[in-house]
């Protein structure tokens, strides 16, 4: 006996059970009825309906592991071990863990860490919010991490581009939008500052503050959170030394950003104590190599490090 004729077809070999008219509406709709385990027609045929309910399954359920031959995690039982109980998802979790994974099975993502010593950045900063009066809005880092972020874009176009559907071409955006993700008691959500080249710091604050207080009251709507370019998750409210974000796709690359920490740096003669803050950048393999990544980081570093660089 040969190999071959061991080998189980799989769904994608089956011969499905489909007449004429059922396999050219499949067609119609890009559907490959052999994808569909069993019809609710006689002997398991395979009826018009039966195709709907899958294109309806597949969009509302977000299934993107069909045919991807990834085993499924078996449900368990967990009442011999002790007391559980059931907890819904919220829709934001629920569409969001469904986008994560897409993006986990489609692109080859690499991440890479880096500090920026942010020591003259912070006295900015500080001597900044010093001067605003009560009621005024503080500037956090983050303001100077987004400029940061798309002056490093504006020399590197590769980063605020898409990847075309076919994954022949680049897609180069002239326009510079930054989501920025927001913890919110219901999930995650990414709302979009947009033309951000185009604005202040204080500008930015305010946007940032308007947004993520619509996002934390669910009140965001779909376009707040569409359009961006590159997204900037930041946990260093929080804490962390490093993380590993996954990109925003169709966004080819995330900047995550965990707490400032002072550290004992060497300059040559002595160490010195300097505020460094952690970085790490997730990218899309298939357009950012790794050499361009870590280009795309010195630059990043540069600029925290000297924010004059952002006037240049
Ligand atoms: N290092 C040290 N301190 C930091 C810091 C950092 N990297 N980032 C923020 N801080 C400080 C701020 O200066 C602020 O200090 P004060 O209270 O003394 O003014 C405090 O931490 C809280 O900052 P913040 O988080 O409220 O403000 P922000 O502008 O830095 O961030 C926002 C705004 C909306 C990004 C943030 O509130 C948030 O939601 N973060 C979570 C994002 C998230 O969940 N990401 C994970 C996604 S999974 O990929």
């Amino acid at each position: 006996m040969t190999i071959e004729t061991l080998q189980v077809p799989d769904s994608t070999t089956r011969i499905a059970h489909a007449s004429p008219s059922v396999r050219l509406f499949a067609r119609e709709l890009g559907v490959d009825v052999a994808k569909i385990k069993t019809g609710s027609g006689r002997k398991g045929r395979i009826l018009k309906d039966d195709v709907k309910n899958f294109v309806k399954k597949v969009m509302t359920e977000g299934i993107v592991a069909i045919g991807a031959g990834i085993p499924s995690i078996p449900a368990v039982d967990f009442s011999p071990f002790g007391e559980t109980e059931i907890q819904k998802l919220s829709k934001i979790k629920r569409l969001t863990g469904q986008n994560l994974t897409r993006v986990w099975l489609n692109l080859p993502l690499v991440t890479y860490h880096e500090e920026a010593d942010i020591t003259d950045m912070e006295a900015f900063r500080n001597a900044l919010n010093a001067e605003k009066t009560n009621g005024e809005l503080k500037i956090t880092g983050l303001m100077f991490i987004i400029k940061a972020l798309v002056a490093a874009m504006q020399q590197f176009p590769s980063f605020n581009a898409s990847l075309s559907a076919d994954g022949e071409s680049l897609i180069l955006k002239k326009y510079f939008n930054i989501g920025i993700a927001v913890d919110t008691p219901n999930g995650l959500v990414v709302p979009v500052l947009r033309n951000v080249n185009n604005k202040s710091i204080n500008e930015l604050a305010v946007e940032l503050a308007e947004k993520s207080e619509k996002a934390r009251l669910g009140k965001l709507l779909p376009a707040d959170m569409q359009g961006g370019c590159m997204t900037i998750s930041s946990l260093g409210g929080i804490g962390g030394t490093a993380f590993t974000p996954i990109v925003n796709a169709p966004e080819v690359a995330i900047l995550g950003v965990t707490r400032a920490k002072m550290q004992p740096v060497w300059n040559g003669k002595e160490f010195v104590p300097r505020l460094m803050l952690p970085l790490d950048l997730t990218y899309d393999h298939r357009v950012i190599d790794g050499a361009e990544g870590a280009r795309f980081m010195a630059t990043l570093k540069q600029n925290l490090s000297d924010i004059r660089r952002l006037l240049l």
